[in-house]
């Protein structure tokens, strides 16, 4: 029989993505059961394993890495990961189970997702017509600044969303979110025009933040439980909570959204952290 073989010209099959990197946000709680049977000898090697495991600037380490302490009983050290190659991420949380403490290492949640460019973000053409229901026209001497402005801006963030640098900020959120699929309100029945105006809404409220939160969404359908995650560094906690609150009232989220557990997290070295958490 004549089955049809697989189109011609198709890249070889990959592990890899063709733009953007893997994401693993996992947090783990201390044991400390597991930490009393270990022997002093244990545990001065498994601190030692720690600290290589989690150098950002080691060889094994994925492209990006950064460490933090938890609030909260759910958990004690958060970790973010991320890098063109999954099992190079899997690797760091392989380590640290068979490192010299990792019976004590407890994985306590963990999120999979993969950076992206969004689809609301407006391309230039989009932007034009943006500024034009703002009552801008091209005979306006805002708008050649404005629109080149934005073309300009445009590949640094887009290469920011794909590959991002983490920022130098102390306060770490993150939360997995979903947008709703109820008969009342059904963000995937939405036509794109509406979805694309409520996500101009939500980024002009996120603006506002600039300087102050700086945000990650990753995208997670078909990869874990939820359809974003969303990481939020803050350059002082108050901006977490001011950010988030606001935006309970953009119609993105005030109608849609459905949020997952949330965690806080303070940034620091490996070594800080199992400093911090007496390890
Ligand atoms: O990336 C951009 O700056 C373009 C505009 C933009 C998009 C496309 C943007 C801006 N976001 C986009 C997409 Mn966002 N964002 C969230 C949350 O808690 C809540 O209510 C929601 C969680 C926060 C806090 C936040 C912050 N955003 C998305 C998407 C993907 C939707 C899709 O693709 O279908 C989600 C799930 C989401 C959720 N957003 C901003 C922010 C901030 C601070 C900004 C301004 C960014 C800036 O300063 O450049």
């Amino acid at each position: 029989m004549n089955r049809p073989g697989p189109p011609a010209n198709l890249p070889d099959p990959t592990v890899q993505m063709s733009e953007g990197w893997h994401c693993l946000h996992i947090y783990y709680r201390i044991n400390q059961s597991a930490m009393r049977v270990l022997t002093d000898a244990d545990c001065s090697r498994g601190r030692e394993d720690v600290i290589r495991i989690l150098d950002p600037e080691s060889e094994h380490a994925p492209a990006r890495l950064q460490v933090s302490a938890t609030s909260g009983h759910e958990a004690d050290m958060g970790l973010i990961l991320m890098d063109p190659d999954p099992l190079k991420i899997d690797a760091v949380t392989q380590m640290l189970r068979s490192s010299a403490i990792g019976t004590a290492l407890v994985p306590a949640y963990s999120f999979v997702s993969i950076t992206e460019v969004s689809e609301y973000v407006p391309s230039v053409e989009q932007f034009a017509d943006r500024l034009r229901r703002e009552g801008l026209g091209p005979d306006d001497p805002a708008w050649q600044a404005k629109l080149s402005g934005y073309e300009q801006r445009l590949p640094a963030m887009n290469q920011q969303r794909l590959y991002p640098d983490i920022p130098p900020f102390p306060v770490i959120a993150f939360y997995p979110m979903n947008k709703l699929r109820t008969p009342q309100a059904n963000w995937f029945m939405e036509p794109f025009s509406a979805r694309s105006a409520m996500m101009a809404e939500h980024a002009t409220s996120g603006i506002r933040f600039a300087g102050r939160v700086s945000q990650l969404i990753t995208a997670s359908t078909g990869f874990d439980d939820w359809e974003w995650g969303v990481t939020l560094w803050g350059r002082a906690p108050e901006h977490i909570k001011e950010i988030v609150y606001s935006m309970r009232f953009d119609r993105a989220s005030a109608q849609y959204a459905e949020f997952g557990p949330f965690y806080i997290s303070y940034a620091m070295s490996a070594e800080e952290m199992l400093a911090h958490l007496r390890v």
